[in-house]
């Protein structure tokens, strides 16, 4: 079980904010004082280069990088020479997408992929599919606007190379059917390209049991600092893959007519990297483990389950994914623009998002402006529940609708 009281007192924005009902871990997550404290003390005692200098201190500092990389590893199940640092989900979306996708992809084959994605799973590829001359495909939703394995396979053909899928929507919060999609996809050797981005800081990910090729998350919805992310690739696929950036760090011998590369995961990990952010992430994924990811899903749910319950009973308000077994809530105050609606919620101190969420696709699937979006993390209790509640009926009230 979730001691919300012992763990608000490990976030210290509720210090200043006892009345904060923060609703939008989706957008990022706040962040504990245990990593922030790690960030600090790597910082004010160590606070140097990795991989380079000769010398005690950048031993150090090069030890916690990689001791980051373990822990990493170790939380999705991965090898550690699988975990590549970016600065973030987009970041390791376009990794793929520009190394692999431009390496491979040839004119007339096809990339499939969603109306679920958010725009750093899906631009890349289109952008792939404009320059290479390949075909996007979109996986049909059915009646609940979700992504299901019959629609999957109604689009998979022989020509299909890559899969580029989300596996939980950041708008609607449904879990995709990955692991049937991966072994589909496998049986016409197309590779598969997991935006995790809203996956990895609520359920158990283990990458050896989906045998996914490519999975992306950012550090900063896990608990970690801003500016680092994680892209997981097959060894065998990273080790064919081209770098994009290229400079310091990566290189392993600069002649005047010919360069070469580091193994991966270095030779993608150009420059000096997020030191600090990355031993914050590796942190953030022990401050995760002692509270229990399964803890963490199960308490979200909850919360998601019972908000929704109670906001479709509201006349006035529009549940979108009632179907939904994550911790997101998309709805909206019927015929309110949902920026109009959000400022309700914003003077009530509780802090939703509201728009398209970089997620335009869907967006206009559903024929609507934007949705009000409301996210669960292990922070929020069944009082921020009845506060998200009472702000719809205020707003519904407030904008005189019913
Ligand atoms: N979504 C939100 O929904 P970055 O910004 O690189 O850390 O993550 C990008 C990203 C990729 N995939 C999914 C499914 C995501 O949800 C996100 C980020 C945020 O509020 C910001 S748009």
């Amino acid at each position: 079980m979730i001691d919300t009281n012992k763990i608000r007192k490990m976030f210290r924005v509720y210090e200043n904010n006892p009345n904060l009902v923060y609703l939008d871990s989706a957008a990022s997550a706040l962040k504990p004082d245990f990593v922030n404290q790690k960030v600090y003390e790597f910082n004010s005692f160590n606070g140097v280069n990795v991989h380079r200098g000769v010398y005690e201190l950048s031993y150090e500092a090069t030890n916690m990088y990689e001791d980051a990389r373990q822990k990493v590893a170790n939380f999705i199940n991965s090898p550690f020479d699988s975990v590549v640092f970016t600065r973030g989900a987009s970041d390791a979306l376009n990794l793929v997408a520009l190394s692999y996708g431009m390496q491979n992809i040839k004119p007339g084959d096809e990339i499939v992929t969603s109306l679920l994605e958010h725009h750093s799973s899906h631009m890349p590829w289109f952008n792939v599919a404009k320059k290479k001359g390949a075909i996007i495909k979109y996986i049909p939703l059915d009646e609940n606007n979700m992504i299901t394995v019959e629609n999957f396979k109604s689009v998979l053909t022989d020509k299909t190379k890559v899969v580029a899928i989300t596996y939980v929507s950041n708008v609607m919060g449904y879990v995709s059917p990955i692991k049937e999609i991966i072994r589909l996809a496998h049986k016409k050797n197309a590779i598969v390209s997991l935006d995790a981005a809203q996956a990895v800081p609520h359920m158990k990910i283990d990458v050896k049991d989906l045998d996914c090729d490519f999975l992306s998350f950012s550090g900063h919805k896990m608990c970690a600092p801003f500016g680092v992310g994680v892209l997981y690739g097959k060894k065998e696929l990273l080790d064919i893959m081209e770098p994009v950036e290229f400079g310091g760090d990566m290189a392993d011998t600069v002649m005047m007519d010919n360069q070469t590369y580091k193994d991966a995961p270095y030779k993608f990990e150009t420059g000096t990297p997020m030191v600090s952010e990355v031993i914050g992430l590796g942190y953030a994924c022990d401050f995760l483990n002692s509270i229990g990811i399964e803890e963490i899903e199960r308490h979200e749910n909850m919360l998601a389950l019972e908000a929704k319950r109670r906001l479709s009973q509201i006349k006035g308000v529009t549940v979108y994914n009632m179907k939904a077994t994550t911790g997101v809530i998309a709805f909206n105050i019927d015929g309110v623009h949902p920026h109009d609606a959000a400022s309700v919620f914003d003077k009530n101190n509780v802090c939703i998002r509201a728009g398209h969420h970089c997620a335009q696709l869907i967006t206009r699937h559903l024929g609507v402006l934007g949705t009000l979006r409301a996210s669960f993390y292990m922070y929020n209790d069944l009082k921020d529940v009845d506060r998200l509640v009472e702000s719809a009926k205020e707003a519904v009230e407030f904008f005189g609708q019913f």
